[in-house]
C-alpha cells in the first residue's frame, strides 16, 4: 500500500503534469548535477572558482527579488483566527483559485521531492517537512538551508509527520503569485515566485508561520530571531536571542566580532534569522537554529562589518540577484575595495561606475552553509536563553537600549515594536509600521493570540529570560547614524549580560530602565558626550505619540487583544503624566 507521502506526490504529479519525478536524497552528486544542469540552462553562472570555489551566481526574474507580503495569506478555516495584521483567504476559495494555478504548471519540467528536517537530525525539537518544487534552484537552496534528503525520509518512514509544502514557478507573473498557508492542516502552497521566502517553503512558510501555530498548540515558541552566545573573559556564556525585522542586522548581530577594545570577549553564532524555544526542566528557555544556513543580505556585507559572513560565502556558496566583477567574483554595494570601474550589474546588464543605478540590487543574498561560519557554535541541540531582545529600525524616537521592568512588560514592548520598512519585501522602503516581534509578516495565526501565547509563556517558563529593546539605527538631522553599531554593539550587549547577572546600572524612565551615565562602556569610542544623551534620551512628547499609535494598533484586535495588553498600555501612559 502507498504511503500518504507517496499518495500526495502522485496527487500532485497528476494536476501538475511534469515530464518526471525526482525524489532527492541530499547527497554531494546529486547536488553536482543539478548545478551542471542549471548553469547548462543558464539559469546558474559559476562564478571564479579559484577565489571562490563552488560559488554560483543565480539572477531571478526581475520581478521577482523579495517576498511579496500582500500576496501571502493565512488560509485558516475561520477568517478570525488569521486576524487583522494577516490577509486571508477560504480554504476552500484558495483551493479552487491557486489550485487552478498548479494545474499543468510542471508540464516539460522536472518535478522534485525534497524531503526535509528543520533542527538537527534526531533532536526532539526538530520537525519534518516534504517541498514538492519545479525550481533546481530550490533544491540547491534547500540542501544548504535544511537538513535534506535521505534522513528526512527515514523519519517520514519511521512514523513522523511532515509539512506538505507545494511550489511551482508556474509562469513567475506577479498577478499569478500566491503562497498560501493552511494552519489547520500544517500545509503550504506557494506559486509564482521562486524567491527566498517565497520559494524556500522551510524557512518563513514552514519554520515560522506554520510552525507559530505548532509552537502554541504545544506550549513553545516559533520567533523570526538570532541566536548568539557571548562569552565573557572569565569563560561564562550568556545566549541571547534577538528578533529584529527583516534586514534590520540579525546576521550581523549573530556574527559580531568584538572589538579590540572589548578584550577577551567572545562571540558564538548559533543562528542568525529563525529560533524555536522550549521550556526546559530547570525552568528557562532552551533555543535551537531550526535552520542549517545562512540567507542574508549581500549589501553592507564586508570584512569591516561582518568578517565572519565574508568568511563564510567563500566557498559552496550561491549569490542571489548580486553584480559580477569582470574577473568574475561576486560584488555589491558596500563589499570591500574600491568601486570596480566596470560591473555586470544584477540583472545582467553592463554597469559603470558613478551609475545613479545599484550593481547588485538591495535584497540580493548569498546562501551558505551554517558549518562554514568562523564564530558557529558546537551548541546545535539548544541553549538556554538569558535575554531576548526586540529592536527595529528607527531614526527618531527608540534609545540605543532600555530593559523591559519585567515579563509582561517585555510582551508589550515586544507587541509595540516598530521599524522602517525595508528592501527584504516589495513596496515602499522607509515607511515606519508596527512589527510586533518582528513577526508582522511571518505570524501564522491571529496576532492577539500569539501576544496571548507570550504572556502565558512567561508563566510555562519559570525562569523566562529578561526582555530588553534596542535601536542600533538612530540618526542625527542630517540622516547619518549617530551609533557605531555593528562589532560596536558588543558594548551594548555587555550591559545587557550584566543585567542578566544581576549587575549593571540601570535607571527607570517610562518605557523602562535605561542604563546609568557610563554604565556602558565607551571607553575607545569616539563619541561625545552630546550623542550619548541623544542615544538614551526618551522624549515623553515622542512616547505618547507613540502610545497613541499603539492604541490605534491594539484597537485592530478589538476584543480579541489580552486585557493585559491594554493594562501596559494604560500604565505606559501613566508614567508619561
Ligand atoms: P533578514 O535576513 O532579512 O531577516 O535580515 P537581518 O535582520 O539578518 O539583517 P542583516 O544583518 O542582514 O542586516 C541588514 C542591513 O543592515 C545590512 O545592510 C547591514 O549592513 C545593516 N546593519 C546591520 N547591523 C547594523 C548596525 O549595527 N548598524 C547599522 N547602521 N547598520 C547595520
Ligand atoms: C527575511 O525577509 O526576513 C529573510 C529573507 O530572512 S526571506 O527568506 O526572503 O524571508
Ligand atoms: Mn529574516
Amino acid at each position: 500500500m502507498p504511503s500518504a507521502l507517496e499518495r500526495w506526490i502522485d496527487e500532485v504529479a497528476s494536476v501538475t503534469g511534469p515530464n518526471s519525478v525526482y525524489w532527492c536524497d541530499g547527497s554531494q552528486s546529486e547536488n553536482a548535477r543539478l548545478l551542471r544542469e542549471m548553469m547548462a540552462a543558464g539559469t546558474l553562472l559559476e562564478l571564479n572558482q579559484r577565489q571562490y570555489p563552488d560559488c554560483y551566481l543565480h539572477r531571478s526574474d526581475p520581478s521577482d527579488v523579495a517576498r511579496t507580503e500582500h500576496l501571502t495569506f493565512i488560509c485558516s478555516r475561520e477568517q478570525i483566527d488569521s486576524g487583522p495584521t494577516n490577509n486571508w483567504m477560504a480554504p476552500a476559495e484558495a483551493k479552487t483559485k491557486v489550485g487552478a494555478l498548479f494545474k499543468g504548471a510542471m508540464r516539460g519540467r522536472t518535478m522534485y521531492v525534497v524531503p526535509y528536517i528543520m533542527g538537527p537530525v534526531g533532536s526532539p525539537f526538530s520537525k519534518v517537512g516534504v517541498e514538492i518544487t519545479d525550481s533546481p534552484y530550490v533544491v540547491v537552496n534547500m540542501r544548504i538551508m535544511t537538513r535534506m534528503g535521505t534522513p528526512a525520509l527515514r523519519a517520514i518512514e519511521a512514523g513522523a509527520e511532515f509539512v506538505k509544502g507545494l511550489h511551482s514557478l508556474g509562469d513567475l507573473s506577479p498577478d499569478r503569485r500566491f503562497v498560501l498557508h493552511f494552519p489547520e492542516e500544517k500545509m503550504i502552497w506557494s506559486v509564482g515566485s521562486g524567491y527566498g521566502g517565497n520559494a524556500l517553503l522551510g524557512k518563513k512558510c514552514f519554520a515560522l508561520r506554520i510552525a507559530s501555530v505548532q509552537a502554541r498548540e504545544e506550549n513553545w515558541l516559533a520567533e523570526h530571531m538570532l541566536i548568539v552566545g557571548l562569552e565573557s573573559p572569565e569563560g561564562e556564556t550568556h545566549y541571547i536571542a534577538a528578533a529584529f525585522p527583516s534586514a534590520c542586522g540579525k546576521t550581523n548581530l549573530a556574527m559580531l566580532i568584538p572589538p579590540a577594545s572589548q578584550k577577551g570577549w567572545k562571540v558564538w553564532t548559533v543562528g542568525d534569522d529563525i529560533a524555536w524555544l522550549h521550556p526546559g526542566a530547570d525552568g528557562r528557555l532552551w533555543a535551537i537554529n531550526p535552520e542549517a544556513g545562512f540567507f542574508g543580505v549581500a549589501p553592507g556585507t564586508s570584512t569591516k562589518t561582518n568578517r565572519n559572513a565574508m568568511a563564510t560565502v567563500q566557498a559552496n556558496s550561491i549569490f542571489t540577484n548580486v553584480g559580477l566583477t569582470e574577473d568574475n567574483c561576486p560584488w555589491w554595494e558596500g563589499i570591500d575595495g574600491p568601486v570596480p570601474e566596470r560591473l555586470t550589474d544584477w540583472r545582467g546588464r553592463p554597469w559603470q561606475k558613478g551609475s545613479t543605478e545599484k550593481a547588485a540590487h538591495p535584497n540580493s543574498r548569498f546562501t551558505a552553509p551554517a558549518i562554514q561560519c568562523p564564530s558557529i557554535s558546537p551548541k546545535f541541540n539548544g541553549v538556554p536563553i538569558s535575554a531576548f531582545i526586540f529592536g527595529g529600525r528607527r531614526a527618531r524616537v527608540a534609545p540605543l537600549v532600555l530593559e523591559a521592568f519585567n515579563w509582561n512588560h517585555g510582551v508589550f514592548v515586544g507587541a509595540t515594536v516598530a521599524s522602517e520598512t525595508t528592501a527584504a519585501q516589495s513596496g515602499a522602503v522607509g515607511v515606519v509600521r508596527r512589527d510586533p516581534m518582528a513577526m508582522l509578516p511571518f505570524c501564522g495565526y491571529n496576532m492577539a493570540d500569539y501576544f496571548g501565547h507570550w504572556l502565558h509563556m512567561g508563566t510555562v517558563a519559570r525562569r523566562p529570560p529578561k526582555i530588553f529593546h534596542v535601536n542600533w539605527f538612530r540618526q542625527n538631522d542630517e540622516g547619518r547614524f549617530i551609533w557605531p553599531g555593528f562589532g560596536e554593539n558588543m558594548r551594548v550587549l555587555r550591559w545587557i549580560v550584566e543585567r542578566c547577572a544581576g549587575r549593571g546600572g540601570a535607571v527607570e524612565s517610562p518605557i523602562g530602565l535605561v542604563p546609568d551615565k557610563g554604565a556602558i562602556d565607551t571607553q575607545g569610542l569616539e563619541i561625545d558626550t552630546q550623542t550619548l544623551d541623544d542615544l538614551r534620551a526618551v522624549s515623553k512628547d515622542d512616547w505618547r505619540a507613540e502610545a497613541a499609535g499603539v492604541g490605534d494598533f491594539f484597537g485592530k484586535f478589538g476584543s480579541r487583544l489580552p486585557s493585559e495588553m491594554r493594562n501596559q498600555r494604560a500604565a505606559l501612559l501613566a508614567r508619561l503624566g
